[in-house]
């Protein structure tokens, strides 16, 4: 088989031609055009995880604009949740700016349904930088998504047109997805081989579960004197939503906004009587950063399973001069 545009990486770098046929329209660019210092490295929230992730071995190299002015990698997402961004793994002398969109996947080929794109402010991009969308794009467990890339002005793809090489390996080492390539502008894809896979990351953040929670159990309004050098007795409420057991007390902040005071102390029981188990925590007043004018108080965490949840109950402040 002819593999159109892969070549080992060591001979890439050099944006060595390749065997396309697509005609030479144009000069190369000017590569002594560089673009200004890349500005996309940007840091992920807290609550993003690693999701997908390929980024070894490395013996392949794609190159992008030679054959195909569109080059591509599919995935499997393994959690639902929306994404916070990827990474990919581009080389580049080109003049012109690297174009990044997540597609739809039908068949293992992408769709012409863009989720989110984006085009960079660089011809190139590291592994270590967060590219992320201005849309929210959503992510289902267990289904195929892809990122394509392709050079924004560049001229058509053609010997010599190579603008950028997307690092890679064969072996089939991302079982998730392969490398896919367009030659009409993505118009159809194809899989080049089921064996190449290019370099990426995902990173998701994990839909938040709303929960039930009950500031001072027992007693309504919850009064609360932010003043006080005591703690605020704060239940998470098991319900079809959530089993309060699995929540990880040492993840719980809560507070004005959710994210202020970490629990003192925490245990099981059956807070309202239902017959399941709830957790309790208390709170330094103190440290909720709760104050006199303040209608409600937050809560959030995560349960072991990595699940994000959160939480508002009213309160009622008191003592206040
Ligand atoms: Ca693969
Ligand atoms: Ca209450
Ligand atoms: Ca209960």
């Amino acid at each position: 088989m002819n593999h159109r545009i892969m070549v080992p990486a060591a001979a890439l770098l050099g944006l060595t031609a390749l065997g396309c046929d697509g005609p030479r329209l144009t000069e190369p660019p000017n590569s002594g055009s560089l673009f200004a210092t890349t500005t996309l490295a940007l840091p992920l929230s807290v609550q993003s995880i690693l999701d997908q992730s390929f980024t070894f071995p490395a013996n392949l190299s794609a190159a992008i604009n030679e054959c195909c002015g569109f080059v591509g990698q599919t995935y499997t997402a393994g959690v639902t949740g929306t994404l916070a961004g990827i990474s990919i793994e581009v080389v580049s002398s080109s003049a012109f700016p690297l174009h990044v969109a997540i597609h739809t996947v039908a068949g293992a080929l992408p769709t012409d349904t863009v989720l989110g794109d984006v085009t960079l402010s660089s011809n190139s991009s590291a592994l270590s930088q967060l590219i992320a969308f201005p849309q929210s794009i959503p992510q289902v467990a267990g289904v195929q998504y892809a990122i394509v890339v392709s050079y924004l002005g560049a001229p058509p793809p053609g010997p010599g047109q190579g603008q950028g090489s997307w690092g890679g390996a064969t072996g089939d080492a991302y079982s998730g997805g392969a490398l896919v390539i367009s030659f009409n502008g993505g118009a159809s894809w194809v899989v080049e081989s089921p064996d190449f896979d290019l370099h990426f990351q995902t990173f998701i953040n994990p839909p938040v579960v709303a929960i039930a929670i009950d500031i001072k159990p027992g007693s309504f309004p919850n009064s609360i004197n932010p003043q006080s050098h005591g703690v605020i007795p704060v239940a998470i409420l098991t319900n079809d939503t959530l089993d309060a057991t699995t929540v990880d007390p040492a993840t719980v902040r809560f507070g004005a906004t959710g994210t202020e005071a970490v629990a003192a102390h925490s245990a099981l029981e059956d807070v309202d009587g239902d017959g399941d188990k709830d957790m309790i925590l208390h709170f330094k007043t103190q440290d909720t950063g709760i104050a006199c004018w303040a209608t409600s108080a937050s809560l959030t965490g995560h349960t072991v399973g990595g699940q994000m949840i959160k939480g508002a109950d009213s309160i009622k402040p008191v003592g206040c001069k």
